[in-house]
């Protein structure tokens, strides 16, 4: 790491010691030590702060060096999710530890991520700032990253009821998904039949139902702006991974650092469309029904300013930066964390094909094959609800959710917890805990059906988070998941190439746990009337 950071320090750095000389190192390696312990003072951020009564006891914290944090007795190279679930086998399902400067207490257990999320949801509602999504967000201006604060909450209201006016009631998402899933079925269809990587497809189709959400435009195939947003996309998720170097090491950034510049380059990309889409609609705008959400956002954000206006603080509404950052957050998790889930679901389908069986068993009793099927269809077809589920419990796309920060002295199963301290909760161990699954690492969806056959949501399944910060879309995200795989599997049945080995269920930890790519063979199902 250090050889690279080496090969490309400004100018500035490299005189008069050579960058290269063991001397330089050693300045460099103590400035930053120096730098990193203040910093630390600062924050006050200690592993046995002591607190006020009743929380006195002391979270296990592993050791820690000033630069590099608690990394060294890490044991390199595993996800971020999977070690965490390790050192809660040897200190206990609550521990610290710092990464790179960040003291930071790991919640790995139901009740306690529950005491975090919910009971005192309130205390831990904060975000830290990081460098990938500062820049991201300009500063904050979105919903998933920024720090609490009235402003935040308001703006997470207006996101919120601009959601619902495409929600369940509206038909609208209804509409869209089915209107890009034929032409997915068509793409999937023309694949090789000797089987193909289905995730291009599945990406685009996806992102052409959030583009008609957000900003209301579709794109045939092979559009260029819808190209550009793909690729733009890719970008931000391949450079903002969420706990990676330039966010557990602020200073890096000082630095020339090609992941930086790509975030930066993909950013501009992003703003100028959206900055273009955001004009049309201002200019378009009527007092009718909004058309997308950028129009809810922006009559939302007028209706706001008023109210704003008349309390007097008058340059703390919602701008045009918020709207904006809003409408490039909703496309980015729309896009990115449905794709996933549906990558997710096909994959584990291969694995299970009797579980694809029943759940066309399940559409063939309650749908058939002479109609579309419609949301109102969802309440007959439990057994497809409960695939997703297990999809979303046994592979949950934030395995460790956004971090929280203590923004008040606190407490978590009896230990304090001091201010500003980061708080990460492993989603992961507890969708796997042996105490409250029966097998947990099986592809089991029944165990969302009760005797009677009817849906159970034990508590303990928060793939969505919960509390103050849980996700804003997870309503539109459960709808559009049952639309795409209802869809999908009425009409196309999806299958092992002959002789290719089952996916590989590990995934990849970046911004959002993806699966490894992996190749399907598509064919159609008879008695399917459509073109396709
Ligand atoms: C994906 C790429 C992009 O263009 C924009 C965003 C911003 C919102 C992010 C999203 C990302 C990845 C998935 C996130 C989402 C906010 C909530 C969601 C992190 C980086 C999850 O928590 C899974």
């Amino acid at each position: 790491m250090f050889t690279h950071l080496m090969s490309s320090l400004p100018p500035f750095l490299s005189s008069p010691l050579s960058s290269s000389s063991p001397a330089f190192l050693l300045f460099l390696f103590v400035i930053v030590a120096v730098l990193l312990i203040q910093i630390n003072r600062r924050t006050g951020s200690s592993p046995a702060a002591p607190g006020p009564p009743p929380a006195r006891g002391s979270i296990p914290c592993l050791p820690w060096l000033p630069v590099a944090g608690s990394l060294p007795w890490l044991g390199g190279g595993r996800p971020l999710h999977l070690l965490f679930c390790q050192l809660a086998r040897r200190y206990g399902s609550l521990f610290a530890l710092y990464l790179g400067p960040h003291y930071t207490v790991v919640v790995n257990d139901y009740q306690q991520a529950k005491e975090v999320l919910l009971q005192k949801g309130r205390d831990f509602a904060g975000r830290p700032t990081m460098v990938t999504t500062d820049l991201l967000t300009r500063g904050g201006k979105d919903i998933a990253f920024s720090d609490y604060s009235l402003l935040w909450k308001r703006h997470r209201r207006l996101v919120h009821n601009s959601f619902t006016l495409f929600g369940e009631g509206s038909g609208r998402l209804q509409d869209i998904v089915l209107s890009s899933v034929d032409a997915l079925c068509v793409e999937l269809l023309s694949g090789r039949k000797r089987g193909f990587d289905p995730s291009p497809a599945v990406t685009r189709a996806v992102t052409n139902v959030v583009c008609m959400l957000v900003f209301n435009t579709t794109y045939r195939h092979g559009d260029a702006e819808l190209q550009e947003v793909i690729r733009y996309n890719d970008g931000i998720v391949e450079t903002i991974t969420r706990g990676g170097l330039v966010d557990i090491y602020p200073w890096m950034k000082v630095f020339p650092n090609r992941a930086l510049s790509k975030l930066k380059d993909c950013i501009a990309v992003r703003d100028r469309l959206l900055t273009h889409k955001l004009e049309e609609h201002k200019a378009s705008l009527s007092d009718g029904e909004p058309r997308d959400l950028l129009d809810a956002l922006l009559k939302g954000q007028m209706d706001g300013g008023r109210g704003q206006r008349s309390s007097g603080a008058k340059d703390e509404g919602i701008t045009d930066d918020h709207v904006l950052m809003t409408a490039a957050e909703a496309f980015g998790a729309g896009v990115e964390t449905t794709s996933t889930t549906l990558l997710w679901i096909l994959a584990y389908l291969l694995h299970h094909p009797e579980v694809q069986d029943r759940v066309q068993k399940e559409l063939d009793d309650c749908v058939g094959s002479e109609r579309p099927v419609c949301l109102s269809d969802r309440s007959r077809l439990p057994y497809l609800d409960c695939v997703i589920n297990e999809g979303m419990r046994i592979r949950p796309v934030s395995p460790i959710l956004i971090p929280h920060i203590a923004m008040t002295h606190s407490s978590i199963g009896g230990h304090s917890v001091s201010q500003g301290t980061r708080v990460l909760v492993n989603m992961w161990s507890i969708h796997h805990d042996t105490e409250h699954w029966d097998k947990p690492d099986i592809f089991n969806p029944d165990r969302f059906l009760n005797d009677q056959g009817q849906r159970v949501i034990p508590p303990c399944f928060l793939p969505f988070g919960a509390g103050p910060r849980v996700c804003v879309g997870e309503s539109l995200a459960r709808l559009e998941l049952f639309m795409f795989l209802s869809s999908l599997l009425q009409r196309l049945s999806f299958r092992l190439p002959d002789g290719a080995p089952p996916p590989n269920l590990q995934g990849r930890l970046g911004v959002v746990l993806q699966p490894l790519p992996y190749e399907v063979v598509v064919t159609p199902r008879a008695g399917w009337k459509n073109s396709v």
